[in-house]
C-alpha cells in the first residue's frame, strides 16, 4: 500500500485491528469510504494478542482498534475516526462530515452520532452468546461454537485478564484494574434474560429513530442516506451496527418481514456499499483464518528449528572434518 500520512513525511498509517471486532469494522469502513491508504496488523482476539506487551505498549487498556500515523498513536474507533476526517479530507479523500459545521445536516448526524455510538454492543453481543435463544438465525462468525466461546469468555475474562497481568509486570497495574473493572460489571458484558430484555429496549428505540429519519426523507429515496444526501460517519455507524444485528440473528426481531421497511431497504442499499463489503469481508472467516495464522506461526517456529538443527549438523560436519585431519 501506498505510505503517506497527514504530514506528508512518509510514515504510512498502520491499524491494529481483528476481524470480528465491531469497532474495528467502524474504522476500516471509515478507512475504505475516505479512500486512505493503510497498513494493517493483525490483533488476534481469539489467540488473546491484545494482552501482549507489544500492543500493550501501543494501547495499555488492551483494545482494538489502534491507529498508528507515524509516531502517533490513536487509540478508540471515535477518536480515529475524527483523527482521519480532521487529517485526511481533502482533495483526492473523502469527507464523511458536512464542511459546513454548523448546518442542519451537521446536526442531525451528530444526533444520530451520539444516539448509535452509545448503544451496547458489548452487552447485546456478549448477552446474545449468554442467551442464543433470543436469536432466531445467528450467522458467521456467530457459530455455534464462537457462541459457546463468547459465553465462556464472558464468564471468565476477568480470570484470564489477572493470568496475563501477572505474566506482564510492566502492565500489571493496568491489567488488574481492568480486570477488576470487568468483575464488578463495566461491559456489562453478564447480562440476565430481564436485563437483556433492556438492552434489546434500547436498540429497538434506536432503531425506531432511524425508521422515522428514514421516512421523512422526500422525494427520491435511493439518493439518501441516513441524515441527508452525504454519506456520512452516521451512515458507518449503522451500517456497522445493522451487520452486528445481522450476524447475531435480530434482523426478523427489528426490521426484516416488512416490520421497518425502510430500514429493510437502507439494509439492502448498505450491503452493495464497497467500502461496506470490504469493511466485513473476513469477519465471516474469522475462525477458519485464526487457525490458518496459528500453523503459520507453527510452522515458521518448525521452520526455525529445522534450520537451526541443519546449521549445527554442517558446522558439527566441518569440525569433525578439521579435527580428523589434523
Ligand atoms: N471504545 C473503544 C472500544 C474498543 C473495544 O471494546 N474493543 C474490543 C473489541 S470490539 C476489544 O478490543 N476487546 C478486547 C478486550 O477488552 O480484551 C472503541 O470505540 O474503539
Amino acid at each position: 500500500m501506498t505510505s503517506i500520512n497527514s504530514n506528508g513525511n512518509g510514515n504510512a498509517l498502520k491499524l491494529y485491528y481483528w476481524y470480528t471486532s465491531f469497532y474495528s469494522q467502524r474504522v476500516l469502513m471509515a478507512l475504505y469510504e475516505k479512500r486512505v491508504p493503510f497498513k494493517t496488523q493483525i490483533v488476534s482476539l481469539l489467540a488473546e494478542e491484545q494482552y501482549e506487551p507489544k500492543f500493550l505498549k501501543l494501547n495499555p487498556r488492551a483494545e482494538v482498534p489502534v491507529l498508528t500515523d507515524g509516531v502517533k498513536v490513536i487509540p478508540d474507533s471515535t477518536r480515529i475516526i475524527e483523527y482521519l476526517e480532521d487529517n485526511f479530507s481533502n482533495g483526492q479523500f473523502g469527507q464523511l462530515t458536512p464542511k459546513e459545521k454548523g448546518s442542519e445536516e451537521s446536526k442531525t448526524i451528530q444526533k444520530f452520532r451520539d444516539l448509535l455510538e452509545t448503544l451496547p454492543i458489548p452487552a447485546l453481543t456478549f448477552g446474545t452468546a449468554i442467551h442464543p435463544e433470543l436469536v432466531d438465525n445467528p450467522k458467521p462468525p456467530f457459530t455455534p461454537s464462537v457462541l459457546k466461546q463468547m459465553k465462556e469468555n464472558a464468564k471468565n475474562r476477568h480470570v484470564v485478564i489477572r493470568g496475563h497481568a501477572e505474566k506482564a509486570p510492566e502492565f500489571q497495574k493496568v491489567l488488574m484494574e481492568k480486570a477488576a473493572a470487568v468483575e464488578h460489571g463495566a461491559l456489562k458484558l453478564n447480562r440476565t434474560r430481564e436485563e437483556m430484555d433492556e438492552v434489546l429496549k434500547e436498540f429497538d428505540l434506536a432503531l425506531q429513530k432511524v425508521e422515522l429519519q428514514l421516512s421523512s426523507h422526500t422525494g427520491d429515496k435511493s439518493a439518501w442516506w441516513l441524515c441527508g444526501e452525504m454519506f456520512s460517519i452516521a451512515d458507518v455507524d449503522l451500517a456497522i451496527l445493522l451487520n452486528r444485528l445481522i450476524c447475531l440473528g435480530y434482523e426478523l426481531k427489528f426490521w426484516a418481514g416488512g416490520k421497518r421497511p425502510f430500514l429493510e431497504t437502507y439494509w439492502h442499499k448498505i450491503q452493495k456499499r464497497d467500502s461496506f463489503k470490504r469493511a466485513t469481508y473476513f469477519s465471516t472467516n474469522a475462525v477458519h483464518l485464526t487457525k490458518l495464522r496459528g500453523i503459520l506461526k507453527q510452522s515458521k517456529t518448525l521452520l526455525a528449528s529445522l534450520t537451526a538443527v541443519m546449521g549445527i549438523a554442517i558446522i558439527s560436519y566441518i569440525i569433525y572434518r578439521r579435527v580428523s585431519k589434523s
